[in-house]
């Protein structure tokens, strides 16, 4: 999955791709170099002072990109939003996929949305709101804690009509979340995938991975592909990524090493 983020605050992307033609620009690069997915988003959720966007503005940023994309891409796109307005908005212009950090929480509308439409939802655990979930970082036990609440919101989701096979959970690296919970999580995913649902890991040039790899470009790109790795052989069916032609070879290599390329089953 690449990240599209159409925000003037963003992680590590922040208002490079404001303009709408540029972000088209950047949306196709990622398709052609192995994207299988573009996550757009206009409202920043970066765990370090982030701050609520208006409902205008955020719908100001994604319009014009959300239509050029439902032309443009052959590849399938998803919208980062935790308002129902956006995200119907975003599927009016072809999105296939609702990512919402929120995991339906935010917007009693977004459900309502998701089953409506038929389309697939990524249901993220989080605590409190973009601006302060990082107050929220103690857990007696992350691993169970989240786990029990992606379970709880994906029971949520199916008995307001959404299939189960529409349905990715994701543990939310970073959000509401310190080094040593998102450690532990990436430690503990195929508990996460026991849950039944494909799961999706986010975890590029995140706070984390330079504070344990180093925060240089180079450094936050081998650290981002480490943890790319570990998630995907312990089980993550997708990572989100800035960067998708590293990660698709790093997610090549990885799938294979787990038994998930048909051409190298460890039986043959
Ligand atoms: N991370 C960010 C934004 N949206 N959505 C999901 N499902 N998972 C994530 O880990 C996630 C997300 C923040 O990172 P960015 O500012 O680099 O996009």
């Amino acid at each position: 999955m690449g990240v599209l983020n159409v925000t003037p605050d963003s992680f590590s992307d922040g208002g490079r791709y404001l303009d709408p033609d540029r972000a088209l620009e950047h949306a196709l690069a990622m398709e052609a170099a192995g994207a299988d997915l573009i996550d757009v988003g206009g409202e920043s959720t970066r765990p370090v002072g982030a701050h609520e966007v208006p409902l205008e503005v955020e719908l100001e940023r994604v319009t014009p990109v959300l239509a050029r994309l439902g032309k443009r891409l052959r590849i399938p796109f998803s919208i980062d939003t935790r308002r129902a307005v956006v995200a119907r908005l975003a599927l009016e212009s072809g999105a296939a996929i609702i990512n919402d950090v929120t995991a339906l929480e935010h917007d009693p509308e977004m459900v309502r949305l998701a089953a409506q439409r038929k389309c697939a939802v990524v249901l993220m655990h989080m605590r409190g709101g973009p601006a302060d979930h990082i107050k929220f970082a103690g857990y007696r036990d992350v691993v169970l804690e989240v786990s029990n609440y992606l379970a709880a919101r994906a029971r949520f989701a199916e008995k307001a009509g959404i299939a189960r096979s529409r349905i990715v959970l994701d543990p939310g690296l970073g959000f509401a979340k310190n080094a040593a919970h998102n450690l532990k999580l990436l430690a503990a995913l195929p508990a996460l995938c026991a849950l039944g649902y494909p799961i999706l890991v986010g975890a590029s040039r995140k706070t984390f991975v330079a504070r344990i790899a180093g925060a240089g470009e180079r450094e936050l790109e081998l650290g981002t592909a480490a943890v790319n790795a570990v998630a995907i052989v312990n089980g993550a069916s997708m990572v989100r990524v800035h960067d998708p032609g590293a990660a698709a070879s790093v997610v090549r290599i990885a799938a294979a090493i787990a038994g998930r390329d048909r051409r190298f089953r460890r039986d043959a």
